[in-house]
Order: C-alpha cells, then structure tokens, then sequence
C-alpha cells in the first residue's frame, strides 16, 4: 500500500496550488478565504533513478514508479476546534495521513490579505500546532474516561494505560506536540489506535514569490530558525512559479529529486 500525505496550513497559503503542481489532479485555486472546502486527492508519482537505471539494462515494457497518495485539506483557522473558519470537522481526513506537508505563505500580496493580518509563518505554525493539539487532547481525554472506568473493575492494563495517557496529556496541555515526547515502544502501543495528529511527521513547506524561490527569503529564514530550534524538516518552493523563469529552472536544477513538477 503506498503513503498518504496530507497538506494541511491557514487558508490561502497555497496548499491547493501545491496540490495541483505535484499531482496529477487539478483542483480549484481562487482568491477566496476558504476555497477548499472538503478535501482533494490526488496522486503523485514519485521519480526513483533506481528504477531508470535498471531500465537502461532491461528496457521493460513500462516504468511504474512508486505512488504518493496526496490530500489537499480545507484551510484550518485559529480557534478551529470551537468552530471557527471551516472548522476542524475534516481533520478526520488528516488522521488517516502517514504524513503532513504544512504549507506556509511566506509571500506578500497586498491584494490577498492574510487572514491574521500579516505575514508570519512561525506564528502560523503555532495556529496549526494548537488546533491539532486540541484535537489530539479531546481524544486523550475520552481515552482517559474510558479506561478510568476499566481501572474501576479491576481491567489488568488500565492502570498501566491510565498512567501512560496522563503523561500523553500532560505534554498537549504544555502546548507540545506528541512527535516530540519521548516514550517507549510498550508506552507508544497504547495510543496507536488513535493515529494522534500531531504525532504523524511532518514537513514545513515555505510558499514563496517566484523571484524568492532559488534563495528563500526573510520569511522562510525564521522558519530556518524554529526548524533548527524545535526539529523537523523544511523546504522552500514557489508553488506559484511559471515553468519559463530563470528562477524555476534554479530551483529545479538546485532540487531534482523533488516529485513531479506537472
Ligand atoms: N503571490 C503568490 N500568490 C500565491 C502563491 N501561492 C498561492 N498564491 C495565491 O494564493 C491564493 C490562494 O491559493 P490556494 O492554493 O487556493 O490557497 P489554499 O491554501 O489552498 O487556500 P484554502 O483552500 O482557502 O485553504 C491564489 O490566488 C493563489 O494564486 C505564491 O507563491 N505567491
Ligand atoms: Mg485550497
């Protein structure tokens, strides 16, 4: 079975125009706060110079490459898990992800005007983090209720369980997303059924002006900076960018084993 990935950030910060640049699926892009409003798929394939090199000694009938299933996820905004922007009902497509691109507007449009009112990618990144922590805590905390009433009658593991979803709880409520608590693999067993949110690896994607996408910018230079603070991985690209620009051809030149650039 091939990996899913979804792309998840603030609304218009080009995940759909990302989307639609490493699948084969063209989705709506608009000006419009929200345009997404129930998650795209697509597929993307992703190139292996193994798999060339072999056909060069071969020569098969057809290269199939492996698949990368890819989900463009509605826009979240802050206080999503109560109910604002779109709310956070789809984030049942996110848990079914292995893992999340986050896309991050680290460009400037005056004629688009972000949402917080300004341009800010590592408090963006905090707005995202809060609302998946949000929702991995309400489901801790259901967890708890009901392994609590197991730990009542006397149920073997519940205590163990019990323990172990405290210590789960403990680092959300300190704003800490679970991919970085240290646990056992045997403390790790009791919450994998649950395909927590803010435990699935993640990638920070910095969405530049084309003229930023060879040598980033000031932006994604702060993104740089929390990456290199709080862990994780980054890329810049300019999901935007026209195919003709010098600028697209460096990127490429710079990046080749990034997917498919239909
Ligand atoms: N200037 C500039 N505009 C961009 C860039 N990437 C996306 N846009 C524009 O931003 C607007 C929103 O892009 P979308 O891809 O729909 O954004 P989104 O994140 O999918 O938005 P929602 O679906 O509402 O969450 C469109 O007008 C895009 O053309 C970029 O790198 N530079
Ligand atoms: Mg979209």
């Amino acid at each position: 079975m091939g990996l899913k990935c979804g792309i998840v950030g603030l609304t218009n910060s080009g995940k759909t125009t990302m989307f639609n640049c490493i699948s084969n699926t063209k989705a709506e892009v608009t000006d419009f706060a929200y345009s997404t409003n129930k998650s795209n798929i697509g597929v993307c394939q992703v190139p292996d110079e193994r798999l060339t090199h072999i056909d060069s000694f071969i020569h098969a009938d057809k290269l199939v490459y492996a698949n990368l299933d890819i989900v463009d996820i509605p826009g979240l905004a802050k206080g999503a898990s109560t109910g604002a922007g779109i709310g956070n009902s789809f984030l049942a497509d996110v848990r079914l992800c292995d893992a999340l691109i986050h896309v991050l507007r680290c460009f400037d449009n005056p004629a688009l005007p972000h949402e917080e009112g300004s341009v800010d990618p590592v408090r963006d990144i905090e707005i995202v983090d809060f609302e998946l922590q949000c929702k991995d805590l309400e489901q801790i905390e259901r967890k708890i209720t009901k392994v609590e009433k197991a730990a009542k009658v006397g149920e073997k593991t519940a205590k163990h369980d019990l323990a172990v979803l405290l210590k789960y709880k403990e680092h959300l409520e300190g704003f800490q997303n679970v991919r970085t608590l240290e646990v056992t693999p045997d403390e790790k067993a009791v919450v994998a059924d649950m395909m927590l949110l803010t435990e699935k690896p993640v990638m920070f994607v910095c969405n530049v002006n084309d003229d930023d996408a060879a040598t980033g910018n000031a932006y994604s230079e702060a993104v740089k900076k929390y990456v290199e603070e709080h862990g994780g991985e980054m890329l810049v690209i300019g999901a935007t960018a026209n195919p003709k620009s010098p600028s697209w051809r460096a990127r490429r030149t710079a990046r080749p084993s990034w997917p498919t650039w239909a």
